[in-house]
Parts: C-alpha cells; structure tokens; sequence
C-alpha cells in the first residue's frame, strides 16, 4: 500500500513540513547566487556591499537552520511512521511544527528588516545581520533570538513525538530490538538535545535579555563557546538524516540490501558519544581558551573520524552487493550496472562521493595546527558547501525524488529534469568548492562583500585569483539552476493528478546482517547518555568554569587580561 493511504495524518504532516523546507531552499539558493555574483565581482547591481550580509545571514539560516530543520523534521516523521508501523502523536508533532514555522517567520522577518531600512520596531531596529553563527558581540533584534529559541523548542517537541511513538511500540514488542530506521533518529535526537542545551542557554540566558536592553554586556567567549558547543553537534544532526537515507534507503534502490545492521548502530551510538565535546575545534584561535583543552577538542575530533569512515565502508560494501545482484562484476566494473539514471539513487551517490571530498577537507580543519592557515577564509565555507550543502542537501533533494510520490501518492513529473538535476549540482559545486578552497589557501576572507581582489594581491598556490572567481561564479549559477530544477519537478509533482500504480514504496529487504548478531547493549540509550555527558564534563568543564569565574556576563576568562 502507498505511504499516504496507510498513514494520511503523518503524511500530511511530511506534506507541511517538506512544504517549509523548499520554501527555504529556494529564497537561501536566490540569495546565494546573488551573493556569489556580489562577491566575485561578476555583477553587483542586485544589493549594496552593506545589505551582503544581511543576504549572508539569510542564505545561512534559510539553508542551513530552516531547510534541513524542517526536512529533518519531515524524513524523521517518514521514518519512525515506517519502521514502527504506526502513526505519529499528531497534536504533539503538529504543535511542534507550528511553533518551527512562528520562529522562522520572526527569525526572517527580523533578518529582512535589514533589506528595508531596519524600521524601529518595539524601540529596536529591526536587523539581524549576525549571521548563521549568531554568537556575541553582533547583536540582532530581539524577535531573531526569540524565533531561533521557538525553532529549538519546536525541535525539541517534534523529538518527543518520535519517542512517544516509540515507547508505544515498546510497550506492545517488549521483547525486539528497535528497528534500523527509529533506533538513528532516537540516537540523533539524543545526541540534539544534548546539543541544543547550549544554544538555548546561549540565546534564553545572554541574547535575549542582551538584546531587549535589560542586560548591558556579555561574555562574547562565553556566548562564543556556548554557540559552538552546539555549532559543531548541529552538523551532524544534518549527516545523520543522510547516513539513514544511505544505510537504509539507498541499498534497496541499488538493488541490494544493508550488508551490516549491527555496525550502523554503532556508527550512531559513535556520534552521540563523540560528536559535542569537539567544539572547541571552531575555537583554536580564541584566545581564553586553554590549549590543552583544544588538544583534547583535537583527539576527540580525530576519533570522530571513525563513525565516517564505518560508513563508507558500509554503504559501499552494500550498494557494491546491489550492483553484483544486478550481474555486476570485477574489482570497478560492478559500478557500471548501478542505475545512475535513477535520480534518487545517483542524487545520493554523488552527494556520498562529494562528501568523501569534503570529509578530508573537515580533517585538515581539525588539525590545530593546519586550522591556522585556513580558518576564516574562503576554505572553510568550500568546506561546508561539500558537507551540508551537499552531502546533505543532494541527499535531501535525491530522497524527496522517491520520498514524496508516496506521500503524496502522485507519480514524479519531469523526469527528464529529475534525471539531470543530481548531475547539475554536483559538476557545479566541484566547481565551487574546488575554487573555495584553493581561494582560501591563497588567504582570501570568507563572509565579507569585500575580498579586496585589487588592493591586495592574493596569489593563488595553485591557479590565479581571476580564474577562481570565474569558477566561483559558474559553480553557483549551476547549483541556483539544480535548485530551480529540483523546485520546478517538485511543485509539478505536487499539483500533478493522482493516477497509475506509483514505482515506488517503503517496503525493505532484510539487512544481509540484522540486529540479531548485534549485543543489545547497543540499544541501551540511558548508557550512551551517560558516557556522552561524562565526556562532556571532562571537555567542557574546567574552560567553562573559568569563563565563569569572574562573574557571567564579565568579559574574558582569567587569566587572560581584558
Ligand atoms: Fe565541518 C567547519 C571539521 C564534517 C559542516 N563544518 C564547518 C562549518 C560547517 C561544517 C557548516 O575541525 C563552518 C562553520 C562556520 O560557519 O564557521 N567537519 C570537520 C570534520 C568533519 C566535518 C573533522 N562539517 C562536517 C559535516 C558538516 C560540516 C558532516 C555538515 C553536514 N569543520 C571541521 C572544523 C571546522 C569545520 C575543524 C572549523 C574550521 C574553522 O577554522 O572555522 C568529519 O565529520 C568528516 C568525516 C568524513 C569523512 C568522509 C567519509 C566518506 C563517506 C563517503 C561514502 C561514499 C559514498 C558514495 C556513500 C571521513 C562517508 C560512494 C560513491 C561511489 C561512486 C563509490
Ligand atoms: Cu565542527
């Protein structure tokens, strides 16, 4: 039976959900190739270099906070639906769902007051040019801050639907182990409330009252700090959703089956142990902070290389099973019998192997001494193009091509350009972040409108400046066409008649190893907690204790003079 006929109230919610997230990925992809052409110089007539970062901050936080929140929020909902074979609690999770989409409205409300004059309203202006990483001293309007805490708390509620589903199902399967799909996104809720604390310390304690006046400083290392507490766990709250959809999607579209169910449970109980006490490694340059606490953010980091690399090993091992299923053969020549003309499965493949690219590029950042020699410069976002903008948002995009004919029931349209699209994006952020990271290495700034090309001469270690600009430039006016193509197939789908049978469902074959050859310790969620808050304390503690020592909103954290 099709999704949306077996569970209509959960598959109206994906509906909503979906809706925001493409809502979001098309007004960040129009600000980003605006900014790209801003930036490289190509043309400069649609915003002023004092409105950039107002489009900065909204490209930031429509793509990377609101489009994958609300997807997440909808793949998640698809996935508990499915894997326990029942429908979610609806007024929790649409209670969640309306409280995410009030935040994001005042969130961008305040960021597009910017565009407009920043209008007095409440006795503040009304701007919110701080950017996706909203930490101190750059203030933004109060309703930025109360609409990011909304987002969190919606979070935290849509988290609690999962679990309510699950202690359910619990309660009538006393005896199984926690099916594939639900067990992921227990752990990464888990691992996002464990997270989030931070950010919503952050915002609730210090931004907000900050903002409206009542409090006349704060820390900005402190603030910093809590912001990165969750700045880094955040982005794997975004590969998680696609690590699900590689594990357990993407085997069956290659014709195969998991080759290991126990190890995707590690991999998962890996990042919930591992992925916070790292902030630090945003921080190596923060003065304040002490270095062997940064060493310590250094190790932990390199061991959170690991559930990645399990990873790749897995998900390969399974598709290269799918492929000899379809009479693949020989050590290479198996990849020529994957179906590449499948947009769901291709659109993941190249988001899987853009993100082998971007992995390295998140290891060379990791170490404390390399980071200084890219930190801050257009490295970094060539960095994260490859990882969030890609590993994630191909896999978003590739899975919504399979995901949303059954939720909605209406065959994809387009499939000539759904075809296509996978491809578009992938040669146009090789591009891109090919030229981000060599422009980084020659020590040209990232987040400024004014990369001063003519009044400092950057030269390129490998290829000139101009070139990379032109790269640049391409690079984002294909990834805006993969965007357009992407919407264009997907608002056709959506208003499309329902007719035919749909090539399509969320049936799955068993894994070629199940859960049974896993100890069930692996499911014991209370443990893992535990552990992963006890590594927290030793990473976090003494810095934090020190920071506060002379007073919590008092600058610095001794002894370092201020
Ligand atoms: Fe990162 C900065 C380190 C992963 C996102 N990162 C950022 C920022 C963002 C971001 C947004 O240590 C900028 C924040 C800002 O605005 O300042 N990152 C890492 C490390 C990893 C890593 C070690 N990052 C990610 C992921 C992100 C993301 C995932 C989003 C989704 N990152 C850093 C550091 C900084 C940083 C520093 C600070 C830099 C600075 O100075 O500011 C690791 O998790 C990466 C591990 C990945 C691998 C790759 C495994 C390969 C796989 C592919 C399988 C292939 C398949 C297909 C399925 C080891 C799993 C096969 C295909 C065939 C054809 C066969
Ligand atoms: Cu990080």
């Amino acid at each position: 039976m099709v999704f949306v006929d077996e569970y209509p109230e959960t598959s109206k919610l994906v509906r909503s959900e979906f809706i925001v997230a493409f809502v979001a990925l098309g007004i960040g992809a129009l600000f980003g190739i605006v900014q790209a052409l801003h930036r490289t110089g190509m043309f400069r007539g649609f915003v002023s270099s004092a409105d950039y970062y107002t489009l900065l901050t909204g490209h930031g936080v429509l793509l990377a906070l609101v489009f994958t929140t609300f997807f997440i929020a909808g793949l998640f909902a698809w996935g508990v639906t499915n894997s326990l074979d029942r429908e979610l609690p609806q007024r929790i999770a649409w209670s969640a769902f309306w409280l995410m989409l009030t935040g994001t409205v005042l969130a961008a409300v305040a960021i597009l007051g910017g565009v407009f004059g920043a209008p007095t309203i409440l006795g503040h202006d009304l701007e919110a040019d701080v950017l996706f990483t909203f930490y101190a001293p750059m203030k933004a309007h109060p309703a930025f801050y109360v609409g990011a805490a909304l987002i969190i708390v919606g979070s935290w509620i849509a988290g609690l639907a999962y679990f309510k589903a699950l202690w359910g199902w619990r309660a009538e399967n006393p005896d199984e182990r926690i099916p594939l799909k639900t067990f992921m996104i227990v752990t990464t809720m888990l691992m996002w409330y464990i997270s989030t604390i931070g950010v919503a310390v952050e915002v609730v304690v210090f931004l907000i009252p900050w903002s409206l006046g009542l409090i006349s400083q704060v820390d900005p290392l402190l603030t910093r700090t809590l912001f990165w507490y969750f700045g880094h766990p955040v982005v794997y709250f975004w590969l998680m959703p696609a690590y699900l959809v590689w594990y357990t999607i993407l085997p069956k579209l290659a014709g195969g089956r998991l080759f290991s169910d126990p190890l995707a449970r590690v991999v998962f109980v890996l990042f919930l142990l591992l992925s916070t006490p790292v902030g630090f490694h945003h921080q190596y340059v923060d003065p304040g902070i002490p270095e062997g606490f940064k060493f310590i953010a250094m190790t932990n980091t390199m061991f959170l290389l690991l559930p990645s690399l399990l990873t790749a090993f897995t998900v390969v091992a399974s598709v290269e099973h799918g492929a000899r299923q379809r009479g693949g053969q020989g050590y290479f020549k198996w990849l020529r019998s994957l179906p590449w003309g499948e947009p769901a499965f291709a659109g993941c493949m190249l988001a899987g192997l853009m993100f082998a690219a971007g992995g390295f590029s998140g290891m060379i950042n990791a170490g404390m001494n390399i980071n200084y020699l890219i930190h801050n410069t257009l490295w970094v976002p060539g960095h994260f193009h490859l990882t969030v903008g890609t590993a994630f948002a191909l896999t978003a995009m590739a899975i919504s091509y399979w995901l949303v004919p059954q939720i909605t029931g209406k065959q994809l349209q387009r499939r000539s350009v759904a075809i296509a699209q996978p491809y578009v994006w992938f040669v146009g952020m090789a591009l891109m972040s090919n030229a981000m990271h060599r422009a980084g290495l020659a020590g040209i700034p990232r987040r400024t409108a004014e990369p001063t090309y003519d009044e400092f001469a950057f030269e390129g270690l490998v290829g000139t400046v101009a070139e990379m600009r032109l790269q640049i430039a391409i690079g984002g006016l294909l990834l805006f066409l993969g965007a357009v193509m992407f919407l264009a197939v997907m608002a056709e789908t959506w208003v499309a008649h329902r007719g035919g049978t749909l090539s399509v469902n969320s049936d799955f074959p068993a894994p070629l190893s199940g859960p049974e050859h896993s100890p069930r310790i692996l499911d014991n969620y209370k443990l893992w907690t535990a552990i992963a808050l006890v590594l927290i304390v030793i990473a976090y503690g003494p810095p934090l204790a020190a920071m506060l020592a002379d007073g919590i909103t008092m600058p610095g954290s001794p002894p370092i003079p201020v």
